[in-house]
């Protein structure tokens, strides 16, 4: 506002001052610790509430360069979102190195015990947009970018071994095929529809990833609790110029966790950004998130004898073979200061790789070599995106030639912007490096020009088999279901079946009851194989999610169901034994003032009932009083909260107060050793010992009757 406009008094808003303008509008004040708003151009604002007029109630005027600049600058807040993992969380971190490596790699990083690199993370979903849930049934992307001395290496990976694919050639059909049909625009973030299995019917290479992806590893409870893995075979050099082949791991510390498919389901309706809050969550709270990076090593002589090709990025080299070598650990403990800065901007590629790494001749990562520069020239619009904070390397130098183009921040200085020169000292600029260098590994390359498939990849069912009679048999259903679940989603009979003649390939008693699910009249004949099966490979526990439990509670949440009169004790009995287990307790309270606890005093709710379903917890506790009880009866999403809790073979506490919701739940009769009575704050640490199983999974068959 003009200063001769200012005849009000100024009021108080909390701590910051401000006056109403002529139409008691607020314009908030500068002045103490508060800075004045300025323009991209730095020159103070007066007034950000009205723009300029020709008279009172007059046109615009198009003199007005700040309302112009502030809304240019909002037409222009959006850049094309990614064209796959559109949706993900970034934060930051570190990679401490266990021991020396000099051995298998020159690579900086590795050379030195102890020695921490800075790390940014950014874990994704594929299919879905920018918008959609977190509790999508699909791959999550695990992309690491190490900040290391001799410039910026990323693994981009996912939280599955194996791709859909072998060749770089079919990528842009599959994300198609995934993504939302062209036609109609939907389903968002969802294979559960006929184009994809379409082209999956038609894809036999991508039996293996149809197993995966059909388990319960597209479902991760938390990014902290899902394993990750660079999928490629890539190559480590060391000094002496001897090149290791090298498959990445990434162990979670916290062990492996899914949830069940009906959860995600609810879990996507109730908190679609379930995944990045429990992340943002856990780093707030000094919960840092833990990764060992772990390393399948081997040479020629291993790849010649090995069963498939290591060049196929549709197979594994199961851990019972080829045991994982731990070699360090990433630590997650620091969220973004800004999400689009960050997150957003931030560019992987598979060539950014640093000397003592290099790449294979797998087709799938030659393919992606070069989209992945290419697709950051769309998305972030200038080449000199490696100028962008969260891209350009931290602790290594950049000195080269290459200049200007748009949004240029850095350019070289000095006389000389190119090499050989003449020019000597600092003046002459940088200048090739032999001994540190970048080098690729001499590798003989020969043969014919020509587009074919190696034989050597032609086998397409055996680990795919592998991979299911790994499972447990709890591991094995949920498979079924999900198969199940996403095929009657397919409105075409004939692609139903002909999944299923894929199936037949990999395990009969499955395709028996996906056919017997789907109620396909006839069975179809198995599809046609280009190499029979290898049937029965040894199984590889080491797939299982199951058998691979963290046989522990920590960093899992426990949603406590309380109305007025809880017992005092008990909560704080409950809330102990969490803590002692490193687990968290929130609190669901018919409002979210809280209750008033049997002591007097005031226990606050972190959920307001509707508000914090059972799918949002790990285990759940139902504290109540006979009174709150009766009243919560009464209440639909109360009984929601228990009947899913048993539903999803949650472990259950209860005060005896509480039967009358149980009965109304329809859930009284069925309680079963996975539900716990608590009287007793002493019986509290028993249940959260119970906890560490996580779930109850012996309930499974009586609550799925179809
Ligand atoms: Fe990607 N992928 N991809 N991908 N990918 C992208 O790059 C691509 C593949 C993966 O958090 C894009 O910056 C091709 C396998 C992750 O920013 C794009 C092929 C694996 C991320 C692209 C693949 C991945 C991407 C889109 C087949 C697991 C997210 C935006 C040849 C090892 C990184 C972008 C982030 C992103 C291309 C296959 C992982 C278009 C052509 C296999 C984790 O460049």
């Amino acid at each position: 506002m003009a200063k001769q406009d200012r005849k009000r008094p100024t009021e108080k808003l909390g701590d910051v001052a401000f006056e109403r303008g002529n139409g008691g509008e607020v314009h908030q004040l500068a002045g103490g610790d508060v800075p004045t708003l300025t323009t991209q151009q730095g020159v103070p604002v007066a007034d950000d509430q009205n723009t300029l007029k020709a008279g009172e109630r007059g046109p615009s005027l198009l003199e007005d360069q700040i309302f112009r600049e502030k809304i240019f600058k909002f037409d222009h807040e959006r850049i094309p979102e990614r064209v796959v993992h559109a949706r993900g969380y970034g934060v930051h971190g570190y990679f401490e190195n266990y021991e020396p490596l000099s051995d298998v790699t020159s690579a900086d990083l590795f050379q030195r015990a102890g020695e921490k690199t800075p790390v940014f993370v950014r874990f994704s979903t594929v299919a879905g947009n920018k918008g959609s849930g977190d509790l999508a049934r699909d791959v999550r992307g695990f992309a690491v970018k190490f900040y290391t001395r001799e410039g910026n290496w990323d693994i981009v990976g996912n939280n599955i071994p194996i791709f859909f694919i072998q060749d770089a050639i079919k990528f842009p059909d599959l994300i198609h095929a995934a993504k939302q049909e062209p036609d109609r625009g939907f389903p968002q973030a969802q294979t559960a529809h006929d184009n994809f299995w379409d082209y999956m019917s038609l894809t036999p290479e991508a039996m293996a990833m149809v197993m995966w992806i059909m388990s319960d590893r597209t479902i991760p409870r938390s990014f902290r609790f899902m394993e990750g893995f660079g999928i490629h075979t890539f190559r480590f050099i060391n000094a002496k110029g001897k090149s290791t082949f090298v498959k990445f791991h990434w162990k979670p510390k916290q062990g492996m966790q899914s949830v069940v498919w009906n959860e995600a389901l609810k879990i996507n309706g109730a908190d679609p950004d379930f995944h990045r809050r429990d992340l943002w969550d856990a780093i707030q709270m000094g919960d840092y998130p833990e990764w060992e990076l772990g390393f399948q090593l081997f040479d020629e002589d291993f790849a010649d004898k090995f069963d498939f090709d290591v060049l196929d990025p549709t197979k594994i080299i199961p851990e019972e073979i080829l045991p994982v070598k731990r070699v360090g650990k990433m630590v997650l403990d620091r969220c973004v200061d800004n999400f689009f800065a960050e997150t957003e901007q931030v560019a992987f590629h598979t060539a950014n790789l640093v000397p003592g790494v290099d790449h294979t001749n797998d087709p799938l990562l030659q393919g992606r070599n070069f989209s992945y520069l290419d697709t950051q020239l769309k998305r972030l619009g200038s080449p000199n995106f490696t100028h962008i904070p969260v891209n350009a390397p931290r602790n290594a130098n950049v000195c080269n030639f290459q200049q200007d183009g748009h949004m240029a921040m850095t350019n070289p200085k000095g006389r000389a912007n190119y090499e050989p020169n003449s020019w000597g000292g600092e003046m002459g600029g940088p200048r090739e490096n032999p001994e540190r260098g970048f080098r690729s590994h001499p590798t003989e390359i020969g043969g014919e020009k020509r587009r074919l498939r190696a034989e050597s990849f032609s086998d397409h069912y055996s680990q795919a088999r592998q991979f299911y009679v790994s499972q447990t048999e709890v591991e094995q259903g949920h498979m079924a279901l999900a198969l199940t679940f996403e095929l009657s989603k397919v409105e075409t009979p004939a692609i139903r079946s002909r999944v299923v003649s894929h199936l037949l390939n990999i395990d009969e008693e499955l395709a028996k009851k996906v056919a017997k699910g789907l109620r396909l009249e006839t069975m179809p004949a198995p599809a046609p194989a280009a190499r029979p099966t290898k049937m029965d490979l040894a199984k590889s526990p080491a797939l299982s999610i199951l058998m691979n439990g963290p046989e522990s509670f920590k960093g899992r949440k426990i949603g406590v169901l309380v109305s007025d009169g809880v017992d005092a004790a008990l909560l704080a009995g409950l809330k102990k034994a969490a803590k002692a287990e490193g687990a968290m307790v929130k609190i669901v309270a018919p409002m979210i003032g809280g209750v008033t606890a049997s002591d007097g005093s005031l226990v606050e709710g972190d959920e307001k009932v509707d508000g914090g379903p059972s799918v949002l917890f790990d285990a759940v506790a139902v504290l109540l009083s006979a009174e709150g009880a009766a009243t919560l009866a009464k209440e639909p999403t109360a009984k929601d909260f228990v009947s899913d809790a048993f539903a999803h073979c949650k472990f259950i506490a209860y005060s005896p107060e509480a039967m009358p919701l149980f009965e109304k739940a329809g859930i009284a009769d069925d309680l079963d050793e996975g539900c716990m009575e608590i009287g007793a704050a002493g019986e509290a640490a028993g249940f959260v010992t119970m906890c560490r199983k996580l779930r109850h999974w012996k309930r499974e068959p009586m609550v799925k009757a179809v």
